[in-house]
């Protein structure tokens, strides 16, 4: 899969791609919703932290808004394919030679009571000492419209700092964040795409997703695709992290705090 000139200048100055060509065909995404459906069935993860609700407290009693399987090729492998290199290979034209590239996450908007993810930068989840540069790939497993929860990215946003963050509502239970203050959102594009289609954003780029008003679930896969990472060249402190305390954390014996959305 060839980038054109174009896509390639419109990502580095906007900070974000949207790809309606499919990486997957029909085979590949019937195969992957299959698993994806038993993954989230099976709630993969959970006693290590890895599954949870994203966006509420996470309780044992109550069905997730937002669901989430962070490394779910760890519990499924056969969840990797041939898709992955070939997503490797586009985030090779963005990143260069030295990108490495890994199923990252699965995120799942159940139908009718699947919740927005808010505004945020992916940066935010993660060590403050690190420097970061890397770009998540976002593959939707059906159509993916603004009524069931496609990304919105803000044009430009790649350059900003880490704005200041906190768990979502405000309730350090939340896994999930949010922007403080999204009043910086102005340049919103929505980015509907077909099954298997792509979008791409780098780790600052802030973005959103809506709720999903439709009957059908709004499966999501991420892949990822980093360049080392090196210490941050300054002192630097993300506090919405460090008061977080999550029932996600507990599983996973106090150490999964720091893991990426
Ligand atoms: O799928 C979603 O609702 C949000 C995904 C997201 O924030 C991400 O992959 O970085």
């Amino acid at each position: 899969m060839k980038l054109t000139a174009e896509q390639i200048r419109s990502f580095h100055n906007s900070g974000f791609l949207a790809v309606a060509e499919p990486v997957l065909d029909g085979s590949e995404l019937n195969r992957l919703i299959a698993l994806y459906d038993r993954m989230f069935a099976e709630q993969a993860g959970r006693a290590d932290g890895n599954q949870f609700d994203l966006a509420g407290p996470d309780s044992e009693n109550e069905p997730a808004r937002l669901s989430q399987i962070l490394h779910p090729h760890r519990y499924f492998p056969e969840l990797r394919g041939a898709y992955v290199d070939r997503l490797h290979s586009v985030a090779g034209q963005l990143l260069g030679p030295e990108a490495k590239t890994e199923i990252f996450h699965a995120i799942l908007k159940p139908a009718g009571i699947g919740v927005r993810t808010p505004w945020h930068q992916d940066e935010a989840y993660w060590k403050p000492d690190r420097q970061y540069r890397s770009i998540s790939i976002w593959i939707p497993l059906q159509i993916a419209t603004e009524e069931n929860g496609c990304l919105w990215f803000n044009d430009g946003s790649h350059e900003w700092e880490v704005l200041e963050h906190r768990s979502i509502g405000g309730d350090a239970r939340v896994h999930g964040l949010e922007l403080v203050d999204d009043s910086v959102i102005r340049h919103a594009v929505a980015c509907p795409l077909p099954a298997g289609g792509f979008t791409i954003h780098r780790n600052r780029t802030a973005h959103y997703a809506g709720p999903n008003l439709t009957e059908a679930p709004r499966r999501a896969l991420v892949v990822s695709s980093v360049l080392p990472d090196r210490p941050y060249p300054a002192l630097r402190r993300f506090p919405w992290n460090e008061v977080k305390n999550t029932q996600r954390k507990m599983r996973a014996g106090g150490d999964a705090g720091s893991d990426h959305t």
